[in-house]
């Protein structure tokens, strides 16, 4: 497809780029680390969304060199940040299944020298369920170095309870669609507050996506959410130091 060749110009071409959207915890508003988006602006086209190009880009064969170069720049880009912040990057269930997913982590931690535990992975159970027991055998050696592993969009794939039982997830994404009218919604805060009390049964924290509004923080904060993140903490874009080192006390 003309997309897919596009795809591997781009690539020759180094004309992918990052963005980083701050995750910041929900009691004390402290900066915990920043997820990387990946940017792609297609000549002729715009801006196209990964969720748009990131299929053609498993279908072509891409996705591993392009996975392999957000880690390695995210990773390089980490390691200048301020010691605990971590950097989470998003993983296809492409590269999910691909064994050496295990050593492009490795070189990319080795070559920019960021501390494994400043690296976590963002996956989804979509990702998962293609090949579950080849996806927990990385896993779990990705996390044997020391790297963790966050479930993405939590709760919106058919089987969240049982992939939760099986993986070693060290955080869980409650998925953005769940933050539409938490406030005003009893049903939206009821599926909230029962993620957010499974999160403190199996001792993981819980990050909530899409927060755009000050009382749908007001609403995690009630319910002792641990981290949050969206429009209202940050927009995704370069990391602005002055901004981020002075956090604004909202
Ligand atoms: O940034 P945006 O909202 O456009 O992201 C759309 C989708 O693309 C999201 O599901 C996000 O997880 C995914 N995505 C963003 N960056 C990356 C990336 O570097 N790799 C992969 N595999 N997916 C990404
Ligand atoms: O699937 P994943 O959670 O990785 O998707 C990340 C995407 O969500 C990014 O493309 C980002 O642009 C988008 N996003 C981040 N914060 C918000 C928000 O507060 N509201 C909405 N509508 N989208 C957001
Ligand atoms: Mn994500
Ligand atoms: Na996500």
């Amino acid at each position: 497809r003309e997309m897919a060749k596009d795809i591997w110009t781009a690539l020759e071409q180094d004309a992918f780029y990052l963005v980083y959207q701050v995750q910041k915890s929900v009691a004390t508003n402290e900066i915990t680390g920043y997820e990387v988006l990946l940017r792609w602006d297609r000549p002729g086209h715009g801006l196209v969304s990964p969720a748009d190009f990131v299929p053609v880009a498993e279908e072509c064969g891409a996705i591993g060199a392009i996975g392999a170069w957000v880690l390695k720049m995210a990773c390089l880009d980490a390691a200048s940040w301020p010691e605990p912040h971590k950097v989470a990057v998003n993983i296809s269930g492409l590269q999910l299944s691909q064994v050496d997913l295990i050593e492009t982590v490795r070189a990319a931690l080795l070559r920019s020298g960021l501390s494994p535990k400043r690296l976590e992975l963002e996956v989804t159970e979509t990702s998962i369920i293609a090949d579950k027991n080849r996806a927990l055998h990385i896993l779990r050696q990705v996390k044997a170095m020391g790297v963790s592993i966050a479930i993405d969009d939590f709760g919106t794939g058919y089987s969240s309870l049982d992939t939760l039982r099986s993986f070693p997830f060290d955080k869980i994404k409650i998925d953005r669609s769940f933050m539409n009218e938490v406030e005003v919604n009893e049903q939206s805060k009821a599926i909230v507050r029962a993620i957010l009390a499974l999160g403190r049964s199996l001792h993981v924290p819980v990050l909530a996506e899409g927060v755009e509004t000050t009382a749908q923080l007001e609403v995690l904060r009630a319910e002792g959410c641990t981290e949050a993140q969206g429009f209202l903490l940050g927009r995704p874009g370069a990391i602005d130091w002055n901004d981020a080192l002075e956090p604004t006390l909202r």
